[in-house]
């Protein structure tokens, strides 16, 4: 009698993550693809531009001149939502109003010289060397015992608030550990205490058997649609080795997560033949903050993109109030980024 089909039927999907479920109405795409691409026409970017503050040379708006660099390069934003010497306190009123101070940095990282290089344009060498950038970073940021967590994170495109083309990201550092990382840390734990073994390891097992969201994979790691995705095509990548963070990787797998960020964002950018838009950051163990044995490096990806280079999904109504939802299933997102080519649509 029990005829629920994941294909079929409306259910709710639990993110192991978060603990959040998000609503799937799968039987609203039973009509057929209709992702039109609609190619938006842009011209190409020039390679550098004289009136953008990230290119080699040129000055930023709070005055300081960028180096003529030639390899990834970092600044402490002009503009930073976090301030450095910020005191410590709180204000708690009746239980009922209560604020604290958070003290951090914010950082810019320009990933090249060049303005209209994007990742997937990039050679993997080069992209790699955005990963010793971010490596960087990482051990000079936790190296103040305040800070307990570095979100490392793009913006791209301005459909994500992304102001300039350059491409770029951010790095943002905290003396607190954000709301999304204590849900990750507690989810981690608790299933790292049951089992003696990391959630996302035995998740990627599971995944790497099924074959049914797998987007591509290499030696060391996997870019997958997750089963409980919200945005049409979202994906994470997850290390298949169990480490904390990204100071415990080899070598072999900077490498290895330079080569699988460069498909990845080559197979977005296929998708609807465009610079594809997301917002993407590595999640990973808090820091000085004692061990992290349950954490699992991982990196989101959440493209807003639906249908075409100009559609995209809103996040409003239901999913604001209620729940989050979704229509395409992770599985036919995934079967679609899986079958697209791995060499950019410009080239
Ligand atoms: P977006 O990735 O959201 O476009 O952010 C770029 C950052 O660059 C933004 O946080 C900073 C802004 O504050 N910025 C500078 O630090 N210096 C500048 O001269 C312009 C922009
Ligand atoms: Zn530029």
């Amino acid at each position: 009698m029990n005829n629920f089909q994941l294909e079929e039927h409306p259910h709710q999907r639990l993110n192991i993550l978060t603990g959040e479920w998000v609503l799937v109405s799968p039987h609203r795409t039973k009509r057929p693809w209709q992702g039109k691409v609609e190619k938006v026409n842009k011209d190409p970017l020039p390679t550098y531009d004289a009136a953008c503050y990230l290119c080699p040379g040129n000055s930023r708006m709070g005055g300081d001149v960028n180096p003529d660099y030639k390899a990834p390069f970092a600044f402490t934003n002009d503009f930073g939502a976090l301030m450095a010497d910020t005191p410590a306190g709180e204000v708690l009123t009746d239980n009922l109003l209560h604020a604290r101070g958070v003290k951090g940095i914010c950082r810019v990282i320009c990933f090249s010289p060049r303005h209209d290089l994007t990742l997937p344009l990039l050679e993997t060498a080069d992209i790699r060397k955005v990963i010793t950038l971010w490596l960087e970073e990482y051990r000079q940021l936790s190296a103040d015992p305040a800070i307990k967590y570095i979100q490392i994170f793009e913006n791209k495109g301005d459909i994500m608030g992304c102001s300039n083309p350059h491409p770029h990201g951010q790095i943002w550092a905290t003396s607190d550990v954000p709301a999304e990382l204590i849900k990750e840390t507690s989810h981690q734990k608790r299933y790292y205490d049951a089992t003696g073994k990391s959630l996302l390891q035995s998740y990627v097992t599971l995944e790497l058997e099924k074959q049914e969201r797998i987007v591509c994979e290499n030696e060391h790691f996997v870019a997958l649609v997750p089963f409980w995705a919200v945005w049409p095509f979202e994906t994470m990548i997850i290390s298949k080795r169990h480490v904390p963070d990204i100071t415990h990787f080899t070598e072999a797998e900077h490498m290895a997560l330079a080569e699988i960020l460069k498909r990845l964002t080559t197979k977005y950018d296929n998708l609807f033949e465009t610079s594809f838009p997301y917002s993407a950051g590595m999640h990973q163990a808090p820091v000085n903050d004692g061990a992290h044995p349950e954490w699992h490096w991982h990196m989101h990806f959440y493209p807003p993109l639906l249908r075409s280079a100009s559609v995209k999904k809103f996040m409003v109504g239901y999913e604001l109030l209620a729940s989050p939802q979704r229509d395409i299933t992770p599985e036919w997102a995934a079967k679609k980024l899986q079958s697209l080519p791995e060499v950019h649509y410009s080239l």
